[in-house]
């Protein structure tokens, strides 16, 4: 398979998702692809830094189970923020378990359905657990949900999504589920299909591992040779002593490998 992009004005067009026209049309409007990964504790932490980034970014990937002192208030202030300051709100839940569970956990305690854009699945838990459910949330007008990302690789050392044929049936539950699947998390592309957006995590520019698993590589080696659309950054820009600056650098890099072979 030929796994490279189509310019982004045409994958625009080409695209039947909402949820994909409006993140190819904000990366346009915004020259951003960037997606920053805020790991902060406190919902104070959190709401300070989308301010700071939101401008920047694409989209914000938050871990709402890893803010202690999580609320709606909280949910209530990024839900206004993200339309404001025009950015989409990604929840990295990575749901994984029966059809039913994924049900209750998306409008639990922490009612994700009703503030995330778009969130984590794994493709473990097979095509039957991933359409109907998801389906039905996103594509109601009462949930904010619009679309699923499907982990078709982590970015994890001796991560088993690189087992033989692993990778392989994730794209293929995408392609069963297009109405609802909006892309991948993956390390490298893993779909020609243009209306399919590959997420990257694993970015950092200054550092190769944190020793607790995850590897990061730079983001020529994710756009350029590896042919995924949007960079996910966290503690390259929320570690750092000056993130906006960071959020400059990374922002420009990233744009820059996206488009320049553009020619539309
Ligand atoms: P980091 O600080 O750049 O390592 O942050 C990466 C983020 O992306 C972090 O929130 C992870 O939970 C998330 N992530 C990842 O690193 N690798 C993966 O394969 C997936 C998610 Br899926």
């Amino acid at each position: 398979v030929d796994c490279s992009r189509t310019p982004l004005n045409e994958r625009e067009s080409l695209t039947e998702s909402p949820l994909n026209k409006k993140i190819i049309s904000l990366m346009k409007n915004k020259k951003s692809n960037l997606c920053l990964a805020i790991d902060y504790t406190t919902t104070e932490q959190v709401l300070q830094m989308v301010e700071l980034a939101g401008p920047f970014v694409l989209a914000i990937k938050l871990h709402a189970d890893a803010i202690t002192d999580f609320n709606e208030e909280f949910t209530k202030k990024l839900v206004t923020m993200a339309n404001d300051i025009n950015f989409i709100i990604f929840e990295d839940r990575k749901f994984g378990d029966t059809g039913n569970t994924n049900l209750l956990q998306l409008s639990g305690a922490q009612k994700i359905a009703s503030w995330a854009d778009v969130v984590t699945v794994h493709a473990v838990q097979g095509n039957d657990s991933i359409g109907g459910v998801f389906r039905k949330l996103a594509l109601d007008p009462a949930y904010r949900l619009s679309g699923v990302l499907l982990i078709a690789q982590l970015s994890t050392k001796g991560s088993l999504t690189a087992l033989p044929g692993y990778t392989e049936s994730a794209v293929e539950i995408a392609n069963n589920n297009r109405d609802v699947v909006s892309g991948f998390i993956a390390q490298t592309r893993v779909s020609a299909c243009s209306d399919l957006l590959n997420w990257t995590p694993g970015v950092n520019l200054d550092a190769k591992t944190d020793s607790a698993g995850q590897q990061w590589r730079g983001v020529d080696q994710a756009i350029d040779i590896q042919q995924n659309d949007i960079v996910i950054v966290g503690r390259g820009v929320t570690s750092s002593s000056e993130p906006v600056q960071q959020l400059k650098r990374y922002r420009q890099i990233a744009w820059d490998a996206l488009t320049k072979n553009d020619t539309s």
